[in-house]
């Protein structure tokens, strides 16, 4: 049975870093992150904006260092092109997301939809799926699973 998550907010302050390319698909899911951190009662919360998904790594290693966010929440729209130039941004943001995660300690969470059509991404951040507001809900489960297991 798999146990309860806890999606209680009010002890939590987060960070949601949101990429401008693709910025349809992007305020999309900033739209959904925000509508889940208000459902959720969250204490405190800021937004950041980077150019693409490339740079979403860089600033969240940024704010997570800061000691101010309890989680990081990333989100992105990587769509297939005609070369693959796109593969390498998604595993570079995927990897480089995680690895902030890990060398901070701090939850960072992958909100960045891979998709090959505009239709798919659309599909992914709407009123009824919406990637954005299933990071923030991840993050919060994580950052108060992190917050109960103390310091290591
Ligand atoms: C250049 C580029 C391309 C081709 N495609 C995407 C994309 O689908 N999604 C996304 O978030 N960003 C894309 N970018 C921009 C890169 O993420 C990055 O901003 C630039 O390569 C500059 O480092």
């Amino acid at each position: 049975m798999p146990g309860e998550s806890d999606l209680e907010g009010s002890a939590l302050s987060l960070a949601i870093v949101a990429a401008r390319f693709n910025e349809g698909i992007t305020s999309r899911l900033l739209d959904g992150a925000l509508d889940t951190v208000k459902r959720h009662g969250v204490r405190s919360h800021e937004v950041f904006w980077v150019p693409g998904s490339f740079e979403l790594p860089v600033v969240a290693k940024r704010l997570a260092e800061s000691g101010r966010y309890d989680a990081v929440i990333c989100l992105g729209a990587v769509i297939r092109h005609e070369t693959d130039h796109y593969l390498h941004i998604a595993t570079q943001a995927a990897a480089g997301i995680q690895r902030v995660a890990l060398d901070t300690g701090v939850p960072c969470v992958f909100g960045v939809l891979t998709c090959d059509t505009e239709q798919q991404a659309l599909e992914r951040s709407g009123d009824g799926r919406n990637v954005g507001a299933e990071a923030v809900e991840s993050a919060i489960e994580t950052a108060n699973l992190v917050r109960s297991l103390g310091r290591s």
